[in-house]
């Protein structure tokens, strides 16, 4: 009896996981999970670090919504290159229509972008470029100019301070990452043309609040002392302008603070004279994917790279209208 009763619990047990295998394997495109009718995008965003990322990953979901036609499948990669390659093969298997990818990083696409020709799958970039020597292997990109974002900042410095001799602190965001890298390439063309500037401090903050408080409460404890802050994006200045208050160190009067992005508290920060300048960063690139996709659904063939337009505010130049038409 006992051995009878055995065999049919294995038999049950085999059931149920052919089951659910069965029900896994139809998360395709093709397979009968209620989802035949719709675009089926998968999206592989960098992480969530910041304001900026956030109001990114929001303005893709709004635009890839159910109601628009869209099913959005989201990977959020934590920051790591690893993570998103596997979302990328992971939405090959599923058979998705179109992949989009915020790439954390600029090289070692290679691989897995063929694997996606392979599949025949479109591979829209955003945000940050991607380094590769076969352009084919994606199928176009939208996103900012980040060195000329930065010689934006570098202009605004030159104004604002002429031949004043500056000791500058430069926190970096994801070392490698597009914006990093444009936004760094800015600053070192700055102190090229400018020896009477000196960078006293340079480190990676990674693009968070918590790194770049922690960075600056560490070089204040040692003892640096600086005319500018040069942080690339917001979230890394607001820590640091907590580390400067609480050192009782007052932000845009002791200390010039320069940032990217200019979501809406930096705006507040611009226009409290917090933060000196910043320059913005548009990460609403929901609407523009969607565009892009109803193109490539026609058949058309989108533009192979779209620059975003970008403005920049500072003490002078914002205004409540401005904070108050900032969305994110
Ligand atoms: C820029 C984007 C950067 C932002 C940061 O396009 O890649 O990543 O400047 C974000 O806030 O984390």
């Amino acid at each position: 009896m006992k051995k009878r009763l055995t065999l049919i619990l294995c038999l049950l047990l085999c059931c149920a996981l052919c089951g659910l295998l069965t029900s896994c394997g139809n998360a395709n495109k093709g397979g009968n999970d209620g989802y035949e009718d719709f675009v089926v995008v998968g999206f592989s965003q960098v992480g969530a670090e910041s304001d900026w990322r956030n109001a990114n990953t929001k303005s893709m979901q709004e635009a890839l919504s159910e109601a628009n036609g869209y099913r959005l499948i989201l990977d959020d990669a934590q920051q790591k290159q690893e993570r998103q390659i596997t979302a990328i093969r992971n939405f090959i298997h599923q058979g998705v229509d179109y992949i989009v990818l915020a790439p954390t990083t600029e090289k070692g696409w290679e691989t897995v972008l063929a694997e996606a020709k392979t599949a025949k799958i479109p591979v829209i970039i955003v945000d940050r470029m991607i380094e590769i020597e076969d352009d084919s292997l994606f199928t176009c990109w939208i996103g900012s100019d980040f060195l000329g974002e930065g010689r934006n900042a570098v202009r605004w410095m030159e104004n604002h301070f002429d031949d004043q001799p500056l000791r500058i602190v430069h926190l970096q965001g994801n070392l490698g990452s597009s914006a990093q890298l444009g936004r760094t390439a800015g600053l070192e063309e700055g102190l090229e043309r400018h020896p009477e500037w000196e960078l006293v401090y340079q480190e990676n903050g990674d693009f968070t609040q918590a790194k770049g408080q922690e960075l600056v409460e560490a070089l204040l404890a040692d003892g640096v002392e600086f005319d500018v802050l040069y942080s690339e994006n917001d979230n890394m200045a607001y820590g640091a302008i907590d580390a400067l208050k609480n050192a009782g160190i007052t932000p845009g009067k002791d200390v010039t603070i320069i940032s990217f992005d200019a979501g809406r508290h930096a705006l507040e920060l611009v226009m409290a004279g917090e933060i000196s300048y910043v320059v913005e960063c548009n990460p609403l690139h929901g609407p523009r994917v969607e565009a892009i996709i109803q193109r490539l659904e026609a058949k058309q063939t989108p533009p192979k790279l779209t620059y975003v337009e970008e403005a920049s505010f500072d003490t002078e130049t914002i205004t409540q209208t401005i904070i108050d038409g900032r969305g994110y």
